[in-house]
């Protein structure tokens, strides 16, 4: 009877586009009924808040709509799809992506226009979705837009925290961690799904049965509880395909309750039932660092075991039997977090589905693919077998048994090199044994992908080196990339129409190759003048909010110079600050004739610590110890601003990189893996200054040398230089800088002293005294370049040009064809 209702509705409404309207005027009706009937305040009186609730309904039944297209036309269709796995997705404010994305943001401007609102001021009320860390967090949001956009048939998986990644406060210099209450005010982006559910079971005890004259191994758990799912429609951009990120919540399971509410303790009953919501509740602040702890353990299984069973359930639903598995399902790993899917979907197929062993894993090898994010052997997961065997003792089995089979091949062709053998194993043997993922995840994946090339050639010479040698084809690499459609179509629109104008279409925007036009007009002065037009009106918007935030006037005639991503020793945020304080030191003993050839900056960084790494938390305060000598210094003026934009996250980003002139990417060259927020300020024609590192290697081969500031070590030599560095001559400007802050000249001399060691004395692990002198000469290089505007505003349009091949569309195009391979398909109505 459905399909017979669906087939009618799609004749009724085949041409038209769906049953909501589009225009101003039903959008206006719309946000009036979400007013009255959503939000229920009366219609006559309702603030910015509510306005904004009142929207964000109207447009979320728009994405209902398509969403339900586009799944029914998927099931009907049946590809093969894609099920992105990732226990953090970044994906900021929905608002203004999801207007832009269904191509109604005039007339929802409109709209709100004639009831007396502004559409920006709105945007302003949403507050992030900010669950996850850093850039692996951020490329999943990415790729999930593009996904939508280039119409594959796709899924996102991941956990619904209740805590995101932690406000940052500054008080008195100090970064301070707060609870992100993301969800206090509701979250009408998200479509509760009470009655997709399933149970999660945990700890226990495995045992063994005779079914049918078969011996079965049966996980008897000690604790159950169950994920809820919640969908976030992704709305593609020109298409009517939106796809879905499922996120999981937990919240106390039903089975059992008659037991406990027996026993007479029923408050405690009810209070520990309360407490599975806790497995959902908080992010982990720390990126690249594990510490094996309990909790994180269980999110981690919880978010894959529901995402399995989900996964299986909707395979079941046309088929019958696993032969065609691996045809009809992709499933992608985000790093190794949630790589106990493997071992997930091993357990299902043999224990529940009773499918013979070596079927199961080559089922499982055939559909699971991974991608790393790390370039160093430490920062790869490790979890202390006790505790796996603890909460999940049937997978501990399945992981010891893969092991044995694993080793026993790997004897067969390298012999008993035991050195080899025991570097390779998925089990770590030592005081505490531990369970490598990454081993589990190369061994159980046809596909590990770095994120650059130079990333991949690192896990070939380093991290993965014998892994590379016995697969080599397993190894590939897609060089990261950003959605044009947040990173200049959202936060910089006028940009954006300018470049339309110049290129003469939209297209651009779904076909992003076609930016390379712009590489005609980079010397044309009508293009530079209203180039530089745009910088300036962004320019002055970031000064508005520089100045709301901490008090500082800055002048949009000066370089606005910005580093802006998570504090990490190796992106050497404290290189940056050295520079600053070197020029600082220049401009006081300057002449002043000297004085009028300064290149005026304002200098802006900003970026969380994780909770727990305190040099990372010195170098906040040393920013803001600096920041306030040198801005209350009379003879420095509006020379030199220093200023640290707190709580950096996607909405700060999209603010501040349209208004930026000159972005610093400083990683001792073979850290990043990969780094995205490079991309981001390219497409947004700001100069690089940066190391040959990571994505940036390719950025330089795709617009040049000559059109941004590279400077330092290359990752070839870095190794010698760290070998050598205790006799490396530190040049004096390094060393008087350092003094500076030793000495305590910027207060807080105590406090620096450690934070000073990391660099003196041979201690010097990520080369910033090696890599100064290069690092002045590039600064002095992008002042140059900037007294010449005319010369700067051609590198800036060539960098937008050159930026197409860094959008997450050509990253998602090359995991679709050489890794997922699957196909797009496009919901015609
Ligand atoms: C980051 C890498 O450090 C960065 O180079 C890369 O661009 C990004 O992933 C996306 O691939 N890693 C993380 C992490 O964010 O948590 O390991």
């Amino acid at each position: 009877r459905r399909s017979g209702f669906a087939g009618r509705a799609e004749r009724m409404f085949g041409l038209m586009d769906g049953f909501l309207k589009n225009d101003p005027w039903s959008l206006q009706k719309d946000v009036m009924h979400h007013v009255e009937y959503t939000v229920a305040r009366s219609r006559f009186s309702f603030d910015d808040f509510e306005a904004y609730l009142a929207l964000s309904h109207t447009i979320r039944d728009r994405l209902i709509e398509r969403w339900h297209d586009t799944q029914v036309y998927f099931k009907r269709k049946d590809p093969k799809r894609l099920y992105f796995l990732s226990l953090e997705f970044l994906m900021g404010r929905s608002l203004s992506n999801s207007t832009v994305n269904l191509g109604i943001k005039d007339q929802c401007a409109d709209a709100l226009n004639q009831l007396g609102f502004e559409f920006e001021q709105l945007v302003e009320q949403e507050g992030d979705a900010a669950l996850g860390n850093g850039g692996l967090a951020r490329l999943s949001a990415c790729q999930m837009d593009s996904l939508a956009t280039l119409d594959f048939p796709a899924w996102g998986y991941g956990l619904r925290y209740q805590f995101g990644l932690f406000r940052q406060v500054i008080l008195d210099g100090f970064q301070h961690e707060q609870p992100d209450y993301w969800l206090n005010f509701g979250n009408p982006w998200e479509i509760e799904r009470i009655h997709v559910s399933y149970a999660v079971k945990f700890y226990g005890a495995v045992e063994e049965e005779l079914l049918n004259g078969v011996k079965r191994k049966v996980w008897i758990p000690g604790e159950t509880v169950e994920a809820v799912a919640y969908d976030n429609p992704i709305p593609g951009y020109g298409t009517r395909n939106t796809i879905n990120l499922r996120l999981w919540a937990a919240k106390p399971s039903g089975e059992g309750d008659m037991e406990s509410y027996n026993t007479g303790d029923y408050i405690n009953a009810v209070v520990n039932r309360q407490r599975a919501e806790t497995i959902s509740s908080v992010l982990y602040p720390d990126d690249r660092s594990y510490q094996g702890k309990e909790l994180r353990l269980k999110q981690q299984y919880f978010f894959v075991t529901a995402s399995t069973q989900d996964i299986i359930r909707r395979y079941k639903d046309s088929h019958s039997n696993f032969d065609d598995f691996s045809n009809k399902v992709a499933l992608q790993l985000n790093d190794t977090h949630p790589s106990l899917a493997i071992i997930e979907v091993m357990r299902i197929l043999i224990d529940e589905e009773n499918i013979e062993w070596n079927r199961a894993w080559s089922i499982v090898c055939d559909s699971f693919s991974f991608t790393t994010h790390t370039v160093s052997p430490e920062g790869l997961e490790k979890i202390p077998a006790d505790l796996l065997g603890s909460l999940l003792p049937r997978h501990l089995e399945i992981i010891y048994e893969i092991n044995f089979l694993f080793m026993e091949e790997l004897k067969k062709k390298l012999g008993l090199n035991y050195s080899q053998l025991s570097q390779m194993s998925i089990v770590e043997e030592g005081a505490v044994k531990n369970i490598r993922m990454a081993n589990l995840s190369i061994v159980g994946c046809h596909a590990v992908n770095g994120v650059s090339r130079v990333h991949l050639e690192l896990l070939k010479k380093r991290v993965f080196k014998d892994f590379c040698e016995l697969w080599p084809q397993k190894f590939q690499y897609k060089t990261n990339g950003a959605t044009q459609r947040r990173w200049m179509v959202v936060s910089n629109p006028n940009l954006c129409g300018l470049i339309s104008k110049w290129l003469g279409t939209e297209a651009w925007i779904r076909d992003v190759d076609l930016l390379i036009g712009l590489k005609e007009f980079a010397s044309n002065t009508d293009l530079q003048h209203e180039w530089r037009m745009v910088k300036r009106v962004n320019k002055m918007r970031l000064a508005e909010y520089i100045e709301a935030i901490s008090g500082v006037k800055v002048s949009v005639d000066a370089m606005f110079d910005v580093q802006i991503k998570r504090i990490h020793e190796y992106k050497r945020q404290l290189l940056n600050l050295f520079g600053i304080i070197h020029r600082y030191d220049c401009i006081k003993n300057m002449e002043k004739s000297g004085k009028t050839k300064v290149v005026p900056r304002v200098c802006i960084i900003g970026g969380k610590a994780a909770p727990g790494y305190e040099i990372a938390k010195k170098i906040i305060k040393l920013c803001h110890a600096v920041a306030e000598t040198i801005n209350n210094d009379p003879d420095v003026g509006d020379l030199l601003k220093l200023v640290f934009i707190p709580d950096y996250n996607v909405s700060v980003a999209e603010l501040v990189i349209p208004g930026s002139d000159l972005s610093q990417h400083l990683s001792t060259a073979g850290h990043e893996a990969s780094g995205t927020g490079s991309m981001k300020f390219l497409m947004n024609g700001c100069l690089l200054l940066a190391t040959s590192d990571g994505s940036t290697i390719e950025i330089i081969e795709e617009i040049g040398n000559d059109n941004m500031f590279v400077f330092g070590a290359k990752v070839d030599e870095v190794p010698a230089l760290r070998e050598m560095k205790s006799s490396l001559k530190v040049p004096l400007q390094f060393a008087r800088v350092v003094r500076m802050v030793r000495d305590g000249y910027f207060g807080h001399k105590d406090y620096f002293e450690s934070l000073c060691k990391t660099v003196e004395n041979g201690g010097d692990f990520y080369l910033l005294g090696n890599d100064f002198m290069s690092y002045l000469e590039a600064q002095a290089a992008a002042d140059k370049t900037f007294v010449d505007q005319e010369k700067w505003t051609r590198m800036s349009i060539l960098s937008s040009a050159g930026s197409s091949r860094f959008s997450s569309d050509r990253t998602i195009q090359e995991y679709a064809e050489k890794t997922w391979n699957i196909e797009p398909c496009k919901c015609p109505f």
